[in-house]
């Protein structure tokens, strides 16, 4: 075979332009404990190599006040990534030790996060394989659960049965009403709208003081959850260590920690259950990489937050793979956007994360 593989110090590798795109896609409002998500606030990351490849990668910035900030330290990064090789890790690595005085949570730590995967999108296309096959994973079906924002006991009871009637083999209902019987009605209305089968979880988002999360999920450990998410700040680890002492039903956390320290500190606090990496704040397909072995060490099953194409294939690659969190938000933008089928997402094997922009819809949706 005349494989014309590119290697290392093959010209056509050298980046030669990163840019940062200011989107905001219309989507439905999504009720959570802590704020309603009107329209989804993006900054779209792109690398070009010289041989043409281009690598795409999204940031969800939650609010449109951090789209130009993070837009903007992107491009000031530009002269540290540009006329670099295509060396995702290494790339990033410098890029990190570079703003260590600053930090890397927050805005920095999402521009950086960004750059990584475009890098990685880009490293992997010009190979010509999707990402999970790069990373020596496999491509196979994955289980997924929909997500309802706090719409009421009716309101949720129907979107979970419209989620299980397209097969879905789980739900996730976003709570913390102003009173306990309030959630308690929401469960028990999804449980009668999908019945036994289908799993149930719930996302506080953060929204409950200690003593006030104590008391709820004792009360909500009778309802058969398959995990109560985010009950109280993400970063309250002895909080969360003494919760899931007295509690029974798994408590899923991680989408809030910053890169593989946070989810060292969750571990070594005893904060175990279960984890969820979001791409953007683990730090991107090295941050993930990182995170997903530390999990795997401690047998700790590892699940998806939002940017479910990328993610899913991150997820054929952890050997302790929970579920997908499926989300269509920013579907409008994308030119492959995940599929699924019955119960599970169907992961294919185009060359990249599966992140490609459709330049049109971008230009549509152009702007703040
Ligand atoms: C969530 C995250 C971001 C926006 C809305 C809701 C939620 C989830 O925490 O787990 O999807
Ligand atoms: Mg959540």
């Amino acid at each position: 075979m005349n494989a014309t593989a590119l290697s290392q110090g093959d010209p056509a590798l050298k980046i030669v332009a990163l840019e940062a795109r200011v989107v905001t896609v219309p989507m439905a409002p999504h009720r959570t404990a802590s704020v309603t998500v009107v329209a989804s606030p993006l900054v779209l990351v792109s690398v070009t190599t010289e041989a043409g490849h281009r690598g795409d990668a999204i940031l969800f910035t939650y609010t449109p006040i951090a789209q130009k900030p993070c837009a903007e330290f992107i491009t000031g990064c530009a002269a540290l990534v540009v006329g670099k090789e295509l060396s995702p890790t290494a790339i990033s690595d410098a890029l990190h030790a570079r703003f260590r005085l600053l930090g890397t949570q927050g805005i920095a730590g999402m521009a950086l996060a960004g750059i990584d995967m475009a890098l990685w999108d880009a490293f992997a296309k010009s190979r010509e394989q999707a990402l999970h096959v790069l990373l020596g994973g496999e491509t196979a079906p994955l289980k997924y659960y929909g997500s309802i924002g706090m719409d009421g006991a009716e309101g949720s009871a129907r979107e979970a049965e419209r989620w299980a009637r397209q097969g879905a083999l789980g739900v996730k209902a976003k709570i913390g009403y102003a009173s306990l019987d309030e959630d308690v009605a929401v469960i028990r209305a999804m449980r009668d709208a999908v019945g036994p089968d289908v799993s149930l979880m719930v996302d506080y988002n953060q929204c409950l003081s200690a003593a006030e999360a104590a008391r709820r999920l004792r009360q909500l450990d009778v309802e058969g959850l398959h995990w109560i998410e985010e009950p109280i700040l993400a970063h309250d680890w002895t909080g969360l260590e003494r919760l899931r002492r007295e509690i029974r039903t798994p408590i899923q956390c991680g989408e809030n920690w910053w890169g593989p320290l946070d989810f060292r500190h969750a571990v070594e606090t005893g904060v175990r259950d279960l984890f969820m990496a979001d791409v953007m704040k683990a730090g991107g397909v090295t941050g993930w990489i990182r995170v997903s072995a530390l999990a795997q060490t401690y047998g700790i099953t590892l699940s998806t937050h939002l940017w479910p194409e990328i993610s899913s294939r991150l997820l054929l690659t952890s050997p302790n793979a929970g579920w997908v969190e499926y989300s269509d938000w920013w579907n409008p933008i994308l030119t492959e956007p995940l599929r699924l089928e019955g119960g599970v997402v169907r992961v294919d094997e185009a060359p990249g994360t599966g992140v490609t922009f459709d330049d049109v819809a971008v230009e549509r949706y152009a702007g703040g």
